[in-house]
């Protein structure tokens, strides 16, 4: 893109208070779109949410979903989407607490159960991912992203002595994903995933120690 500023006023006050306002409101009835799209999603699945439904959470016409969205598909591809961009932000927030690898790992994981039990976003994308035959249109591929990242941290972790001789990291990973996954479903299931955290502390408590030096 080239810089007009030079040459053009209006593109040089742009430049400098960010994006024009029908941008910003855009951005912001997407948002909100988003959100209500979340709680419908989260509350009802897949096939029994109506865009309706959705509009009316929003407090917007149905039009102004098509503005943004091409069909409830593509609404709920953007949900699972918008849903696996949170987790660099944990990443980075976690790492920045500045604890040894393998308890950055930890720490990392609590914080995620928390997301799990309070963030509709993540509510509704674990349940999308569930219905994923259902829906009309890929979804990206559940779990390959979560092992991935973990499997680096834990070679981090190996690096720094933390991991038993023995634990190799890509298993390691593939073990707290899947354990992660059991434990928010069941949670879900039975309660709602009120008691996520509680239960994520007790599967840590029988892993952990065959993880640790
Ligand atoms: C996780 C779910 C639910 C991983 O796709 C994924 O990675 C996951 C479904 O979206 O659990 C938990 C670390």
């Amino acid at each position: 893109m080239s810089d007009r500023s030079a040459t053009e006023p209006w593109a040089a006050k742009i430049a400098h208070d960010g994006p024009p306002m029908h941008q910003e409101r855009a951005r912001q009835t997407r948002q909100l779109i988003m959100g209500a799209a979340a709680h419908e999603f989260a509350t009802n699945g897949f096939r029994n949410t109506s865009l309706q439904a959705v509009a009316k959470r929003a407090e917007i016409t149905k039009g102004a979903i098509y503005h943004h969205f091409t069909n409830k598909e593509n609404l709920a591809a953007s949900v699972v989407e918008e849903h696996y961009a949170l987790w660099p932000v944990l990443v980075s927030e976690a790492g920045a607490a500045g604890l040894p690898p393998l308890d950055t790992v930890i720490h990392l994981l609590d914080k995620v159960a928390v997301t799990f039990r309070d963030d509709p976003l993540v509510q509704a994308s674990a349940r999308l991912q569930i219905e994923r035959a259902t829906i009309g249109i890929p979804l990206p591929t559940p779990f390959v992203g979560w092992t991935q990242l973990l499997t680096d941290l834990l070679r981090g972790a190996a690096e720094a002595g933390q991991l038993r001789p023995g634990c190799a990291p890509e298993v390691a990973a593939r073990v707290i994903v899947a354990a992660f996954f059991g434990v928010q479903h069941i949670s879900d299931a039975l309660h709602d995933r009120e008691d996520i955290v509680e239960r994520w502390q007790e599967v840590k408590d029988v892993l952990l120690p065959s993880l640790r030096a």
